[in-house]
């Protein structure tokens, strides 16, 4: 690779050596191609930061981070990132708060990022930004003189055609998306509603090599399906303590889900499926739970704080309904668990509960499959929507605003035979395997690395 390897994203890790998919890939890659690694510094402050800090002490690359004020933390993370364009992204228009200060802010603190980038960039440094706190950067950094190789990659589902009428005008995504040379997505499914969305612009063409013209730019847009850091997930699933072990509780049959408190995570439809499930099972003496954990995030935002509250509720009622003196039927925890612990847990459940309205992949559903048993293996009970749907067949695909049909794939999951089972967990296995987040981050490089810098209308041959 010619120059330096620039990543950009929100979360920066403080510690030496990283623990998390995404991270570990991020940290491999520029431990490899040496490189600086730029984002938000974890502490709030009064005021924003003028320049960029050095933080931690790794030789092959640096880590720098910027200062986000409250006020921007407020308007431009909670505000516009995670009030606007996440429920976009998600198809929940309703949940959608637009406040002017939002969109004021979000492009204040992208430009004064993009000034920041330019102090430590040089020409031929490939710089990969992260997700949909950044989509006008490479704009910003355009405006600025940059005429290097620009890289985004969006985790979250690219908004369906319909629904980004409910952005201000000021959000023009396909001018923020055509100011980069590579804009990277989770699935097919995301890259068909973006073409979908230049399709409908009367500055753009959708060339033959399936590059968007745009005005005097060409860029790509193409999948690359993101996936787990797999060799070291199976290890953690296997060594040390035995998922028999866990506690008296977890020795019965229990399902597992596990989701970040979001709204998109579709929690209250799996809470009303399992309860229709423990309802209508035959056999009242066969005592499967559910063990949700679920830690909460974005709290301050109110569509997260009445998810809580939604959830608590039908938690209370599920169990009232269907415990015993001597069984809680669910369990539910508000907290993050140990990964080498969540692995044993993935491994001891019978069933796996990957259930979202809408998600760009989901890590939970692979993780799921990584920590399986090829013996004696659990299955998957997957939803459609989720983007990790379109590589994981296998899994019994479930609608999740099908309380029914989630009740019969409960059902059928926990009876399915092992030879069905062994089968499906192979098909699955094959899939996490081929698109290791490894795999992942190497190809997006390589993929970045093959554009002609800069990529502008005639100077392509
Ligand atoms: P998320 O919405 O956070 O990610 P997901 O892909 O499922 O969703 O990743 C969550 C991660 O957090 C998993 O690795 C999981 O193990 C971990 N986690 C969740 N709860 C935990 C707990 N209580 N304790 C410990 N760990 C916990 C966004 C997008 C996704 C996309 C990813 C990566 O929304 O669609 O797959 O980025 O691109």
């Amino acid at each position: 690779m010619s120059g330096r390897l620039i990543v950009i994203s929100n979360r920066i890790p403080t510690e030496a050596e990283p623990s998390g998919g995404l991270v570990v890939a991020m940290h491999a890659a520029l431990c490899n191609h040496g490189g600086i690694w730029i984002g938000a510094h974890p502490e709030v402050t009064e005021a924003p930061s003028s320049h960029l800090e050095e933080i931690g002490d790794q030789t092959s690359y640096t880590r720098l981070a910027f200062r986000i004020a409250q006020r921007e933390h407020e308007e431009f993370y909670l505000g516009f990132a995670n009030s606007v364009l996440w429920p976009v992204c998600h198809r929940r228009g309703d949940l959608v708060d637009l406040k002017r200060s939002f969109e004021t802010t979000y492009g204040e603190v992208n430009k004064r990022l993009a000034r920041l980038i330019m102090e430590v960039v040089e020409p031929e440094d490939l710089i990969w930004i992260q997700d949909y706190h950044f989509f006008p950067l490479a704009s910003e950094l355009r405006k600025l003189g940059f005429e290097g190789r620009l890289g985004f990659f969006l985790h979250i589902p690219f908004p369906a055609l319909g629904d980004l009428g409910a952005l201000p005008q000021t959000a023009n995504l396909a001018d923020w998306l055509a100011d980069y040379d590579l804009v990277g997505l989770q699935t097919r499914a995301d890259v068909a509603r973006c073409l979908e969305m230049f399709r409908a612009q009367r500055r753009a063409e959708v060339m033959l090599d399936g590059r968007i013209k745009y005005g005097a730019r060409v860029f790509s847009v193409r999948s690359f399906p993101i996936g787990i850091d797999v060799d070291t997930f199976v290890k953690a699933a296997t060594e040390g303590c035995d998922s028999a072990d866990l506690g008296d509780d977890l020795k019965e049959e229990y399902i597992i889900g596990v989701d970040r408190l979001d709204y998109s995570k579709g929690l209250p439809n799996r809470f009303r499926s399992f309860a229709q499930y423990l309802e209508k099972r035959p056999n009242k003496d066969r005592r499967v739970s559910l063990l949700q954990i679920a830690p909460p995030t974005r709290e301050e935002v109110t569509a997260y704080r009445q998810i809580r509250v939604e959830l608590e509720e039908l938690a209370g009622r599920l169990n009232g309904q269907h415990a015993e003196l001597d069984w809680t039927p669910l369990r539910y925890i508000h907290r993050n668990i140990d990964r080498n612990l969540l692995a044993k847990l993935y491994r001891g459940a019978r069933v796996g509960m990957v259930t979202p309205l809408a998600d760009g992949m989901n890590l939970v559903a692979k993780e799921y499959i990584a920590a399986q048993d090829p013996e004696d293996p659990g299955v998957l009970v997957l939803s459609q929507l989720a983007g990790a749907a379109e590589d994981l067949t296998e899994a019994l695909l479930v609608n999740p605003y099908d309380i029914e049909g989630m009740a019969e794939a409960i059902a059928k999951a926990l009876d399915m035979p092992l030879a069905e089972r062994k089968r499906r967990y192979a098909a699955c296995m094959t899939m996490v395997d081929k698109t290791d987040v490894a795999i992942w981050c190497k190809s997006f490089i390589a993929a970045l690395e093959a554009c002609e810098a800069p990529l502008a209308w005639g100077t392509v041959a």
